[in-house]
C-alpha cells in the first residue's frame, strides 16, 4: 500500500478539477440550479488568514453537499479589490494600488485553490476592472435616474486619518470601521442614496425571511422603526415667533412636559439668536458641539451639557403653560424633527438634564390612582401607570390616552426611523468613479437631467466606463477633495446636454456599492452588453444561500438587500430579496481573541496546508465547533485529524469483509451526517464519521467502504477523491456522485437496559439508547417516577455510572 502523500495528491486533483470544470455547472442549462455564495474577499492585507479559510470552507462542504445531493451548485469567488481596505494596503507597502491588485489578485487566488474549494473559476470577477466598474457606475446612473440618489449638505462623519466621509454604518462606537480612529463631523455636499424610501420594507421583509437570526435584530434595531406623535409648539423670543415641530413616542406625558430642547443645528436657533441674552454662550456651545460624534452625543453615561435660549419661551399646548427653550446635544439634529419635549418625570435623559439645570420635574404618570403623596423622584419613572395633573385625563390609564392627548394638542400621528441615507461619496484614489458631470451654464439656467438637480447630468450609457485613470499622486488629500480633483484632464469634459465646459465629479463612490450587486454579474461575469443577463438571472436568483461574516449585518448585508429592492422596482430584476438563506459563520479565535493583525495572532493557512495538506486543515477547523459558533483555534489537535485521515487512508484499501454486521450504524451515520450537514453541524458530522470508522474498521464491505467515502468528499475533497479513483469505485469524481440514501427503518437506535440503582438496590430499568451518554442517562433517571419517588427529594451525593448497563445513586 502506497503511503497517503497528500503532498502529491492534493495539487494533483485541484489541477484535475480545473481541467475537467468539475465545478462549472450548465448556466444556461442546468436543471436544477443552486447558487451558494459566500462573500467574496477584499485584499487588504498579504493573503488570506486561517479565519478566512475556515469561513471558505464551511461554504464549500454545504455546496459540495449539494451538489452530490444533485443540484448545479454555482459557487463563484471574486475580489472586492476596490476601496479603502486595499488602497491603503497599497499604500503602507508603497505601491500604486493598481499594481498591487495585480499582486495580491495571484496570491488570493492561489491561496482559494490550494484550500480545495469547489469555485467556478471562469466566472470570477473583481471589482476594480473595468469590465465590472462600469456596471458599478450604470447602477449608480440608474439610481439617479430614478431619483434614489442624490446630494444634500450636511454634517457627516469625517474619518481624519483615511481621510474620507464613512456612511453611518460604518462608524462602529464612535470609531472608523476600518481604522479605528475617533471620527469627526464636516459639514459637507455630498451624494446620497435613498435608503429610508425603503425602511418600511427593509423591515417586514425580515419576518419571512431565513436568515440568521442574530442579523435580523441586528437589522431591525438598525432600521430602528418608531410610532410616535408630531406635535406644534409655539414659541416666541421678542418679535419672532416660530412653530417648533417635536417628535415624541410618549405624547400621553404632554402635560410633564416642563421645557424644550433643541438640537444645536436646528434651524430655529439661528433664528432666535439674535433675540436670546446669553449670545455668546449659545454660540459657544454650538460650536464645542461640531466636533463631537453621534456616539458621543448620545452616550447615557456621559454628563448631560446644553445651554438656555435665554428670552426664547414655548407654549405647552394642552395647558398653555410657558416653558423654557435649550439646546442640547443629546437632542439629534438627524432623528425624528431635532426637536423635543422634555418630560423629566418620565424620561432618563430629560431627568438627569432637569436635574443638573435645575429645571422643574412634574410627575403625571403614577402607579396608583388615586395617587398616593410620593418622595421625589430619584430617577425618571418610565413604567406603568394612570395620568395625573393632566386635566381632562387624569385617572386613565396612561398607555390608553397616547392617542387621545396626542390628538388634544392636534398632533399628528408618524412613523419615524432611525436609518439614514446611505452617503455613498469618498474622497479617495482607489474606487469607481462617480459617473455625473456638473455643468455650471445649466445650473444657472436651472436646467439638468432631474428637475430638483439644476446642472447636474449622469454620464451617457455609451461613455461608460469613466476609467479611473492611472494618477501618480493617489494619496488621500485630506482636503474635502478626492486626489482626482489635482487631474485637470481627468474632470475637465464637455456637459452632455449644451456642450459647455463642465466638470466630472472627482469623488469615487463608497466601496460597499461595489458588493451591493456582485452576485448578479457572477452568472453573468461574460455579458458585454448588460450587467446581466435577464434569462440567466431568472434561473439563478436569488441565492439560494449566502454565507459571510456577521460584522456585515448592517453593511453590506442591508445595502445588498435595499440594491435588490431598488432594482426590482425600475424592473430589472423580478426579486426583491438577494438570499432565500443566509447564514453567518462564527469567528475564529486564536489565544482567547479574535485573529488580527494588531493583536498579533493571525494564523496563516500556508504553512498549515504545507505541512499537513488541505484536507487536514479543512476538517480541523471544521471539526472545532458548529460553524455558525466559530472556534479556538489550537494548534496542537491538528495532528488528531491527520491521524483520522492516515486511518481512512488505509481502511478504504484493508481488504473486504462480507459480515453484514453494520447496517445499522451506516444508515444512522448517513442519516446524522446528512441532517448535521444541512443545519451546518459540521463538527458533529465528523464525529460520527470517526464513530463510524471506528466500527467499521475491520469489518467492512465495498459497499460501506464506498458510502463511507461520500460522506467524507465533502470535508477532505482531495483524499476521497484518490481513493474513489484507486478503488475504482465509480466515474471520477467523487464530487459528482450521488449523495449517500438511508433507510429511516434501518436508523432506529439500538436499545439497552439499564438498572438504577439507589445505594445499591434495583429500583427501576430504563430502557435507553445504546451509547447513551452519562448526563442523558442520569437525567432520565432522575426523572423516573419510581426513582423521584424512592428519593422523596433527597439529591443523590455521588453518581456511579457503568455505561449501558447501570446507575448506582449514592445518598
Ligand atoms: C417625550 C417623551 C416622554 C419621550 C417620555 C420619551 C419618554 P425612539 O424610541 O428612539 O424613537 N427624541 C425624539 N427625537 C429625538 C432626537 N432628535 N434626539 C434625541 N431624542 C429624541 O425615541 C423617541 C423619543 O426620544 C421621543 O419621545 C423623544 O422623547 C426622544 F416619558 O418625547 B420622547
Ligand atoms: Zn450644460
Amino acid at each position: 500500500m502506497k503511503k497517503y502523500d497528500f503532498r502529491k495528491i492534493e495539487p494533483k486533483w485541484q489541477k484535475f478539477w480545473d481541467k475537467k470544470g468539475t465545478y462549472e455547472p450548465d448556466l444556461k442549462e442546468a436543471k436544477r440550479p443552486f447558487y451558494n455564495l459566500m462573500m467574496f474577499p477584499y485584499p487588504s492585507a498579504e493573503g488570506l488568514h486561517v479565519g478566512n479559510m475556515y469561513a471558505f470552507t464551511g461554504a464549500d462542504i454545504f455546496g459540495r453537499f449539494k451538489r452530490m445531493q444533485g443540484y448545479d451548485v454555482f459557487q463563484p469567488i471574486g475580489l472586492d479589490g476596490f476601496g479603502i481596505h486595499s488602497e491603503n494596503y497599497a499604500l503602507k507597502i508603497g505601491t500604486h494600488p493598481a499594481k498591487q491588485a495585480k499582486i495580491s489578485e495571484k496570491r488570493f487566488y492561489e491561496q482559494l485553490k490550494a484550500i480545495g474549494n469547489g469555485f467556478a473559476w471562469n466566472e470570477r470577477v473583481e471589482t476594480y476592472d473595468p469590465d465590472y466598474y462600469r456596471w458599478t457606475q450604470w447602477i449608480f446612473t440608474q439610481m439617479f435616474k430614478h431619483g434614489l440618489a442624490y446630494r444634500k449638505k450636511q454634517a457627516v462623519n469625517w474619518c481624519p486619518k483615511d481621510l474620507t466621509v464613512l456612511a453611518d454604518e460604518q462608524v462602529v462606537a464612535g470609531k472608523c470601521e476600518r481604522c479605528g480612529t475617533q471620527v469627526i463631523q464636516r459639514e459637507l455636499e455630498q451624494w446620497f442614496f435613498r435608503i429610508t424610501k425603503y425602511a418600511e420594507k427593509l423591515l417586514n421583509n425580515l419576518r419571512s425571511l431565513d436568515w440568521s437570526e442574530k442579523i435580523k435584530i441586528a437589522q431591525k434595531n438598525w432600521i430602528g422603526r418608531s410610532e410616535g406623535a408630531t406635535i406644534d409648539f409655539e414659541v416666541k423670543a421678542g418679535n419672532i415667533k416660530e412653530s417648533i415641530t417635536v417628535f415624541t413616542t410618549r405624547p400621553d406625558t404632554l402635560f410633564g412636559a416642563t421645557y424644550l430642547v433643541l438640537a444645536p443645528e436646528h434651524f430655529a436657533v439661528q433664528n432666535f439668536i439674535k433675540e436670546i441674552s446669553n449670545q455668546k454662550e449659545v454660540t459657544a456651545y454650538i460650536e464645542a458641539v461640531k466636533n463631537k460624534s453621534e456616539e458621543e452625543r448620545i452616550d447615557e453615561k456621559k454628563e448631560k451639557t446644553g445651554a438656555e435660549l435665554r428670552g426664547v419661551h414655548a407654549v405647552n399646548p394642552v395647558n398653555g403653560e410657558s416653558i423654557p427653550v435649550w439646546i442640547s446635544d443629546y437632542v439629534l439634529a438627524s432623528y425624528g424633527t431635532g426637536a423635543i419635549m422634555a418630560v423629566p418625570a418620565h424620561d432618563q435623559r430629560d431627568f438627569e438634564f432637569a436635574k443638573k439645570f435645575k429645571l422643574p420635574i412634574k410627575v403625571v404618570i403614577c402607579p396608583n390612582y388615586p395617587a398616593p403623596k410620593c418622595p421625589p423622584l430619584e430617577s425618571a419613572y418610565t413604567g406603568e401607570g394612570y395620568l395625573v395633573d393632566s386635566g381632562e385625563f387624569s385617572g386613565k390609564k396612561a398607555e390608553e390616552a397616547i392617542w387621545e392627548v396626542a390628538k388634544f394638542a392636534r398632533g399628528k400621528k408618524e412613523v419615524k426611523f432611525r436609518l439614514r441615507d446611505w452617503l455613498i461619496s469618498r474622497q479617495r484614489y482607489w474606487g469607481p468613479p462617480i459617473p455625473m458631470i456638473f455643468c455650471a451654464v445649466c445650473a444657472k439656467e436651472n436646467k439638468g437631467e432631474r428637475e430638483d438637480m439644476p446642472g447636474w447630468y449622469s454620464v451617457p450609457e455609451k461613455d461608460l466606463p469613466v476609467k479611473l485613470p492611472i494618477i501618480k499622486d493617489f494619496r488621500p488629500t485630506g482636503s474635502n477633495q478626492s486626489p482626482l480633483a489635482a487631474s485637470k484632464s481627468f474632470y475637465e469634459v464637455k456637459c452632455p446636454s449644451c456642450g459647455a465646459k463642465a466638470k466630472r465629479e472627482t469623488d469615487v463612490s463608497d466601496t460597499f456599492l461595489d458588493s451591493a450587486w456582485y452576485y448578479l454579474r457572477y452568472p453573468s461575469s461574460e455579458n458585454k452588453k448588460a450587467p446581466w443577463d435577464d434569462e440567466i438571472t431568472k434561473k439563478w436568483l436569488p441565492l439560494a444561500m449566502y454565507t459571510g461574516g456577521a460584522e456585515h449585518a448592517v453593511l453590506h448585508l442591508l445595502y445588498v438587500r435595499f440594491m435588490a429592492m431598488a432594482l426590482k422596482d425600475f424592473g430589472l430584476i423580478d426579486f426583491d430579496e438577494p438570499a432565500t438563506r443566509f447564514r453567518a459563520h462564527g469567528l475564529l479565535i486564536k489565544d482567547g481573541a479574535k485573529m488580527s493583525k494588531s493583536k498579533g495572532n493571525v494564523v496563516n493557512p500556508d504553512e498549515y496546508i504545507k505541512n499537513f495538506g488541505a484536507d487536514t486543515l479543512r476538517m480541523y477547523l471544521m471539526f472545532l465547533a458548529p460553524f455558525e459558533q466559530g472556534g479556538d483555534f489550537r494548534d496542537e489537535s491538528v495532528m488528531g485529524i491527520t491521524r483520522f485521515l492516515d486511518r481512512v487512508w488505509k481502511f478504504i484499501q484493508s481488504p473486504d469483509v462480507e459480515d453484514g454486521k453494520n447496517l445499522a450504524i451506516l444508515h444512522r451515520t448517513i442519516k446524522k451526517v446528512t441532517e448535521d450537514i444541512e443545519n451546518l453541524h459540521y463538527n458533529t458530522a465528523i464525529s460520527a464519521m470517526m464513530i463510524f470508522l471506528n466500527a467499521l474498521e475491520g469489518t467492512a464491505d465495498r459497499k460501506e467502504k464506498e458510502i463511507f467515502l461520500r460522506l467524507l468528499a465533502p470535508f477532505a475533497p482531495h483524499i476521497s477523491e484518490e481513493l474513489w479513483e484507486t478503488g475504482g469505485f465509480g466515474e471520477i469524481s467523487i464530487h459528482l456522485a450521488d449523495w449517500p440514501k438511508y433507510d429511516p427503518n434501518l436508523c432506529v437506535e439500538e436499545k439497552v437496559k439499564i438498572a438504577v440503582q439507589i445505594n445499591g438496590k434495583v429500583r427501576a430499568v430504563l430502557e435507553l439508547p445504546s451509547g447513551v451518554s452519562e448526563a442523558d442517562a442520569v437525567s432520565a433517571a432522575l426523572a423516573n417516577a419510581k426513582i423521584k419517588e424512592s428519593l422523596q427529594g433527597k439529591k443523590p451525593g455521588r453518581i456511579i455510572y457503568v455505561a449501558d448497563r447501570l446507575i448506582n445513586l449514592v445518598i
